[in-house]
This record gives C-alpha cells, structure tokens and sequence, in this order.
C-alpha cells in the first residue's frame, strides 16, 4: 500500500531530538550485537550506538545515527558497517554534533576516510563500504540518506573486516 505523502522538515542540530520522535525505527546496538567486530570482547550491555529510521519517503531513506563515545580496548565506538546489496546505490552523511570519521572501502581493496565534524557532508559512492567510528569525547550525531533500495550487505564485513582500524595511541587517534 502506498502511503500518503509526508509534510515535508528540516533537521538540525538543535531540533533532531523531532526528528527521533518521529521514527518508525530505533535499533540498539549493545557489545553483546558486535561480536566478532572489535579486536577486544566488548562489554555485553554497552550501549555502542543506536539508529532511528524514518518511514522511507518514495525511494529515499533518512536515518539518524547517535554513537556513543568510548573505547574496545584502545578502539573507538563503531558502527558495524556494510555495503548496499544494489550496487548502484550510495549515500550521503551529514555530521550534526561531535567528532568522527567513515571509514570507507571497495571490494577491490581501496580505503579511505572523511573527518566528520558538524556540518560536514561525506559522499560515499556506489560500492563504497561504509563504516562510522566516534573520535571524540562526546556523542557523534549524523544523518544519513540513501536510496530505498540500497539494502545492507553486512556479511561481506563480518567475513573480512575492514582492513582500516582506528585506535587511540598515546592519546592520538591512529588508523593501522
Ligand atoms: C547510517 C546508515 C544506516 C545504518 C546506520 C548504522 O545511519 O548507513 O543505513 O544502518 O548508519 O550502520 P550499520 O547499519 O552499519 O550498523
Ligand atoms: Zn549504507
């Protein structure tokens, strides 16, 4: 069934605790979901991020990703990260509050990475992986948009990681 059309809204750093309340979604993400992704254990009921999902609207998703700040051992708050199943599909990264990074890679082996700090956009190609990694003290808050029908490829990650960490050395932060 097709669904009305929404009013259209703005997101901001001020007022994006409205757009969360208008979620259909809101995922948890805790230590005890992410085995297998930190090079450590994590604490089971560590909350490490969560995601608030609008209803699509037409062919276009908007999410909202809080992650918490702190650390696997000396690896940062993540996001577990994925490709779009459909190929053709990118996405776009708005920061609105804290300190962070993405961390992108091809299935070909290429890497790369964006700082986010509010107001930053990050535009991830098509067959770009993404992951999210909070590098500041605080909570790192980002929207992002992607089309309907990217879908989420987690398994090619969960296989083979990605090939960039990033961890806090002496106090810097460090991708190896
Ligand atoms: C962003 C988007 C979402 C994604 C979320 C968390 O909001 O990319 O599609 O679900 O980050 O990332 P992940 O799904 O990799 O855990
Ligand atoms: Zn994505």
């Amino acid at each position: 069934m097709k669904k009305a059309p929404e009013q259209p809204y703005g997101v901001s750093p001020k007022n994006y605790p409205e757009f969360m309340a208008r979620c259909s979604e809101h995922m948890v993400r805790k230590g005890k979901d992410m085995a297998g992704y930190f090079l450590q254990p994590a604490d089971p009921e560590a909350v490490i991020y969560e995601v608030y999902e609008a209803d699509c609207a037409g062919n276009t998703c908007t999410a909202l990703t809080i992650l918490k700040p702190g650390k696997v051992g000396n690896e940062y708050f993540m996001t577990k990260g994925h490709f779009h199943e459909d190929a053709e599909s990118g996405e776009t990264y708005v920061c609105l509050k804290g300190k962070g990074m993405v961390i992108m890679q091809t299935r070909d082996g290429a890497t790369d990475e964006i700082i986010l700090e509010p107001g930053t956009v990050a535009c991830i190609p098509p067959g770009w992986a993404h992951r999210t990694i909070n590098i500041g003290k605080g909570e790192f808050i980002m929207m992002a948009v992607f089309p309907a029908n990217s879908g989420h490829d987690y398994v090619s990650i969960q296989e083979r990681g990605f090939i960039k960490r990033v961890v806090e050395e002496s106090g810097q932060t460090k991708i190896i």
